[in-house]
């Protein structure tokens, strides 16, 4: 198992690989059964077993052709504050949180307001797999092939009214597995303006690789917003409400200077502490020019049209 380690990447941020094999190890010695298992399985870097695979999903033209990030660095490189604030803190602390049985309400502004099991929602529309490059705000970048459908699928079944003109998401809290210290407003929260969140490229998500989320990738439902910061993907989700109202949202209450509501890629905007002109993909050793809307804006400027995006950040 290859550990990839771009220079930017402090090593104490990483997870040592040896801490991965001695896990493996212990798991293997101690012959935990399957179901016994599942629970620490679903926190480790490697690919699930059968029973976690989403079957055969639709190929998305909407996906790019560029290299794909490996998994192992996909799956523990990774920002999941609620589970502690290095990168590899949800990796080792994701598999607490019980993923099934787990609900989905859908409210607000809606005429018809529903609370939907997870495998529910999860067969209300085809899964398609879409490979999605994805900028954190921070100055790295990924690949990762996503496997959901359209999040507006899910919004036009239950009906937006004609004064909704905003999404909210509320993601889940849970004292008793995550961290109490006041990093952020918990619950985390995130919002997209109703057009965008019934925007195509917006995937409703519940796996990736072929198979089901691992926890610290927001299982068992997080949104994938591309050409957004990767914070506006909101992770194990269990509410999603339609507003008249823009949302507040968990990093602009905390940090209003540094993170605005749309937060759309954009090389122009420097954040106060630093440039976001560059990204590494994880995986290379050379930065590359960070593109506007991260590559998608043939398909998203229109949403934009008359606004001052440096302004509107
Ligand atoms: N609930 C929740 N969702 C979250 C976060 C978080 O801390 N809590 N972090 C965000 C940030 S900053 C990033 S970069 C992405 C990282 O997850 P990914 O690598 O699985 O896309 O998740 C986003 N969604
Ligand atoms: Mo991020």
């Amino acid at each position: 198992m290859l550990i990839r380690r771009p220079a930017d990447i402090p090593p104490s941020e990483i997870t040592p690989r040896a801490l991965f094999d001695t896990r493996r190890d212990f798991l293997r010695r101690t012959g935990l059964g399957l179901a016994a298992g599942a629970a620490l399985w679903h926190g480790l870097p490697r690919r699930a077993d059968a029973a976690d695979t989403l079957g055969a999903l639709a190929a998305s033209p909407f996906s790019t052709a560029e290299p794909q990030t490996e998994w192992d660095a996909a799956t523990s490189y990774i920002n999941f504050y609620e589970f502690g604030t290095s990168k590899d803190a949800p990796l080792r602390n994701a598999h607490r949180m019980q993923v099934r049985p787990w609900t989905v309400r859908v409210e607000g502004l809606v005429n018809k307001p529903r609370e939907f099991d997870i495998d529910d929602l999860l067969r209300l529309a085809p899964l398609e797999e879409r490979i999605y490059r994805l900028r954190c705000v921070e100055a790295w970048s990924m690949v990762i092939p996503w496997a959901g459908y359209p999040l507006a699928a899910l919004l036009r079944a239950v009906e937006p009214q004609g004064s909704a003109k905003y999404v909210e998401f509320v993601t889940h809290y849970d004292p008793a597995i995550m961290t109490t210290r006041p990093v952020l407003d918990w619950p985390y929260t995130e919002g997209l303006r109703l057009d965008e969140a019934l925007h195509p490229l917006t995937l409703l998500t519940f796996g990736m690789y072929g198979e089901r989320l691992p926890n610290q990738n927001g299982a068992p439902v997080r949104v994938v917003i591309p050409w957004k910061y990767g914070f506006k993907s909101a992770k194990s989700i269990v509410t999603i409400r339609l507003t008249e109202q823009q949302p507040a949202t968990a990093w602009n209450k905390s940090a209003p200077q540094e993170y605005g509501f749309y937060s759309n890629v954009n090389p122009e905007v420097s954040h106060p502490r630093w440039s976001q002109a560059t990204e590494r993909r994880i995986g290379e050793l050379r930065r590359r020019p960070t593109l506007p809307f991260n590559g998608y804006a043939e398909q998203v400027a229109q949403l934009y049209t008359g606004m001052d995006l440096k302004k509107h950040y």
